[in-house]
């Protein structure tokens, strides 16, 4: 961590106090988010956050900076809007396994493969927190124990691997941390801002309350292979699917035009972005 003086942490915080039980894994994320703004300088009025619905979806309240908390499963979407709306802004959009895979989970392959310059973090912790403990695409019984008090005969349906899906759907940046870790959370976050394209930064951000996996994660999480080639999907994809084991760190990176620039390209062919030329064109 590079020193911040503390008074400019703190202008980082939102006035809002959160609610979130003691020892969630989701205020590492944002004690890494805070720190991130402030090492970036990123002016607050420059930077917004768009949220779902969940536990994770009270991020923005918690941060100072603009904000919208809007509907289930469409953070992706408002993200989008936002960042196309408004490119010179800092756009980043935070959400729960359940938000971004479950309900919202037909926005997660056309995010990735639109290459919106915005950074997607995930907050997964496995379960549905907020709306207290139904079993989440990402939950896994084969793994860790899930209580069975919404699925008394167990779950029967396999579980999603989101960083993996993130590396087929073509996103430009793929990341992974976990909110124990949160020095390793804080360096995904920063270059996942700095990354121009769209960025998935997907955090393993335990439930201390409907699903703890802690002791599970400290025990399954590792680093990245000594000299894992970043700019190799292939050797992602493949990583990402290694049987009890959670790689942590980038696991794919590559810069190109990202959809701003896609859509300059096409206003320049059409009348070069001159409306009245592109009437012209059809009078
Ligand atoms: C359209 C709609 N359907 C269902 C809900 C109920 N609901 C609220 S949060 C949530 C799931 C939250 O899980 P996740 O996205 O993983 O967030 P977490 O609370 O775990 O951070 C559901 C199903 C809702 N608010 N809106
Ligand atoms: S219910 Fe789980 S996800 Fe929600 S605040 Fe509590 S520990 Fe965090
Ligand atoms: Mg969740």
């Amino acid at each position: 961590m590079s020193p911040v003086a503390p008074q400019v942490l703190k202008s980082y915080h939102g006035n809002v106090k959160p609610v979130w039980c003691p020892g969630c894994g989701d205020f590492s994320v944002l004690t890494a988010t805070y720190q991130a703004l402030a090492e970036l300088s990123l002016d607050p009025a420059r930077v917004i956050i768009a949220s779902g619905i969940g536990c994770s979806g009270r991020f923005p309240a918690y941060v100072n900076s603009y904000g919208f908390h809007g509907v289930h499963g469409r953070v992706l979407p408002t993200a989008t809007g936002m960042k196309i709306a408004n490119p010179d802004l800092t756009v980043m959009a935070v959400g729960g396994d359940g938000d971004g895979l479950a309900i919202g989970g037909g926005h997660f392959a056309h995010a990735c493969r639109r290459n919106v310059n915005i950074t997607y973090i995930m907050l997964d912790n496995q379960i549905y927190g907020l709306t207290k403990g139904q079993p989440s695409p990402t939950t896994m019984p084969s793994l860790v124990e899930y209580k069975k008090t919404h699925q008394p005969y167990g779950i029967i349906e396999d579980r999603i691997n989101p960083v993996a899906m993130a590396l087929a759907y073509g996103a430009s940046f793929v990341a992974r941390g976990y909110s124990g870790k949160v020095a390793q959370v804080l360096d995904l976050i920063k270059q996942g801002i700095a990354h121009r394209g769209f960025s998935f930064v997907h955090i393993l951000s335990p439930c201390v309350t409907f699903y703890p996996t802690y002791d599970f994660f400290k025990q399954s999480t590792v680093p990245m292979p000594e000299g894992h080639d970043e700019g190799s999907r292939l050797d992602a994809i493949q990583l990402s699917q290694t049987p009890g084991k959670f790689y942590l760190g980038t696991f794919y990176r590559h810069e190109g035009p990202d959809f701003t620039e896609r859509m300059n390209m096409v206003k320049q062919k059409a009348g070069k972005g001159d409306l009245n030329l592109i009437v012209q064109e059809y009078t």
